[in-house]
This record gives structure tokens, C-alpha cells and sequence, in this order.
């Protein structure tokens, strides 16, 4: 049996499913898991969604009732679903109720993955994890799906691929999306909402962080330093622009673009992006990182400099073997 329909039968067996994501969740993250808990609850089955903090509030249209995370408040769950998470590690504080349930189930779609839970559900093919829940929707519900399992799934297509842009959209990406229109989804809200509305103090946090865009190896990288203490200045959190690294990537010659952020626990916090030529996953396995091909983050206490210094010698490194 499939892994997609081993999932479905067990979800159709559990009494109450719990649902994960990875912690900073993104849009195919937490659009990923509400369109999961709506696919369930159009079955009956009970589901609530778990993040380690609130909703951003860039994605309160998808609210529909979560619950955060709190010390001995463990779920009454005995199935645990993960979506778009590709490690354990990466639950968070959540990591130990997932592993507190009897059926564990993970759907995502990284590549530098480490598996984990009973059935195992990883496409790294796949641009979004919300492409597999769409498979599973279709699987579970067929044809016609409730409004809130359309809105969530389009906003982890359209959110992991840079709106339709990056090279990870395939016609599958374009069919999923095509479906979704054809069910009746006003995509033209969502994207306003997500593109084309901006509040003044990030509007102005952009200009301020253009100018400090460093570039080194001939243009061939360029670093964006984005700490805490810098989008305070301007009244913003990551979570409002979280396209951050996109920004720097776009130069003219950029072939690996790095955001750095400060860490919760230790050092800084890597965001790579890059353009095809080189494989972001693999470089940053060499900080104990992961990702996809153009994209990829990890996290080091070294000083920044020395990592500058080392990224700058892989990245040529790996040029003169393309
Ligand atoms: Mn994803």
C-alpha cells in the first residue's frame, strides 16, 4: 500500500488527530496543516492544529482555531500528524507530544530529510508540502473540497514557490493550483493579502535594509545582517518579511544570498538562497544544516566572519566543478 493511502487509513482510524509543523512556521507550513485539520474535520474527525507560538498575523485568514504550546498541556491526540517538518528536531518545543502519540504520521517534501513517525510520506519533488495534502484531500474527499482545505493549500503553493516563480514549480504545481480555481477559490484575495499590501514601517525597513547589503566574492555573494535589534528600530518581526532573503538575492551577479539573523538559543541563524548553480542543501550540511537545492539555512556559533570566510571558499570550490 501506498504511503499516501497508508496515511489516509490511519487518520480514518484515529479518534483525535494532532497536528504539527515546523517551528517559524512559513505559509506551506501552517497553510499545510490548517488545510489538513479542514480535511479532517469535513470527515468528522476531530483535529487541532499545535504551534509552538501564535499566528503570525500575516496568516490570521487561515485561523481556524489552534492551540500553543504550554508546559503539561499534552494533547488528548492519539494520532500525530507533522507536515512540512523534515526532522524531529525541528517540532520544537511540540517534538515531545508528537512523540507522545500512538499512530505518528510526517508528510513533508525536503530534500536533506531525516525520517521519522510510523508512515513516512516525503516527496522532495513535490514544491510544496501542500501539494501532497492536496493529493491527500483528493484522496480523502475527492472531488470538491471545503473552502478553508482550498485557502490553505493554495497559500502553501503559492508561498513555497515564490508565488508560481522558482524553479522547484512544476505542471503538477500549475494542475493543483488550476483545480483550485476551477473549485470556486478567489486566489486574487489571497495574493493581495500575502503581496501586494504593505504596512508603512516595513516599506521603510526595506529601504534601510537594502543599504546594508554586503556582497563578497566578486558579487557572487551577498549578506543581509537582519537582526533583533534592527527590525525593532522600525517596529516589524520577521515573521512581516519573511521574504527578506529574496531581497539581496535579486542583485545583479548574486549567486548565493545569505540572511543572518540572531539565534533564540546560540549564534546566528544562516538563511541561503541561490540560483541553480550550486547546491544550497549540501552546503549547508557543512554547519549541520538542510534545506532544498536554493534553499537552505543553519545555524552556527561561530563568528560570523569565519563563516563568511568558509562559505566564500565553498561556494568557489563547488564553481569549478559546474
Ligand atoms: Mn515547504
Amino acid at each position: 500500500m501506498s504511503e499516501l493511502k497508508q496515511i489516509k487509513e490511519k487518520l480514518l482510524d484515529a479518534k483525535h488527530v494532532a497536528i504539527y509543523t515546523h517551528i517559524n512556521p512559513d505559509g506551506d507550513a501552517l497553510g499545510s496543516a490548517f488545510a489538513s485539520k479542514a480535511v479532517l474535520e469535513a470527515l468528522g474527525i476531530p483535529a487541532t492544529v499545535w504551534l509552538e507560538q501564535p499566528l503570525p498575523e500575516k496568516y490570521e485568514y487561515l485561523n481556524s482555531g489552534y492551540s500553543v504550546w504550554e508546559e503539561d498541556k499534552e494533547p488528548d491526540a492519539d494520532t500525530a500528524l507533522a507536515v512540512d517538518c523534515g526532522a524531529e528536531g525541528r517540532l520544537g518545543k511540540l517534538a515531545s507530544f508528537y512523540m507522545s502519540a500512538k499512530t505518528k504520521l510526517c508528510i513533508d517534501h525536503h530534500l536533506s530529510n531525516h525520517p521519522f513517525g510510523d508512515v513516512y510520506y516525503c516527496r522532495p519533488e513535490a514544491a510544496a508540502t501542500a501539494e501532497l495534502i492536496y493529493g491527500l484531500a483528493k484522496e480523502m474527499l475527492g472531488e470538491e473540497f471545503p473552502m478553508a482545505v482550498k485557502i490553505g493549500i493554495y497559500t502553501g503553493l503559492s508561498t513555497d514557490t515564490g508565488h508560481f516563480k522558482y524553479s522547484n514549480v512544476t505542471e503538477h504545481t500549475f494542475l493543483v493550483a488550476a483545480d483550485l480555481i476551477r473549485q470556486g477559490m478567489d486566489a486574487r484575495a489571497i495574493t493581495r493579502h500575502l503581496y501586494d499590501t504593505v504596512k508603512l514601517e516595513k516599506l521603510r525597513f526595506m529601504g534601510a535594509a537594502a543599504e546594508r547589503v554586503e556582497r563578497y566574492a566578486d558579487g557572487k555573494l551577498a549578506v543581509l545582517c537582519a537582526f533583533d535589534a534592527f527590525l525593532e528600530e522600525y517596529g516589524i518581526v520577521h515573521e512581516d518579511v519573511e521574504e527578506l532573503p529574496n531581497m539581496p538575492m535579486g542583485l545583479d551577479g548574486v549567486l548565493v544570498a545569505v540572511l543572518v539573523k540572531d539565534h533564540v538559543e546560540k549564534g546566528y541563524k544562516y538563511s541561503l538562497r541561490g540560483r541553480e548553480l550550486i547546491d544550497l542543501s549540501e552546503l549547508a550540511t557543512h554547519f549541520g544544516g538542510g534545506g532544498h537545492k536554493n534553499a537552505a539555512a543553519f545555524v552556527s556559533e561561530l563568528p560570523m566572519e569565519e563563516v563568511i570566510k568558509t562559505l566564500i571558499k565553498l561556494i568557489e570550490e563547488r564553481l569549478h566543478y559546474v
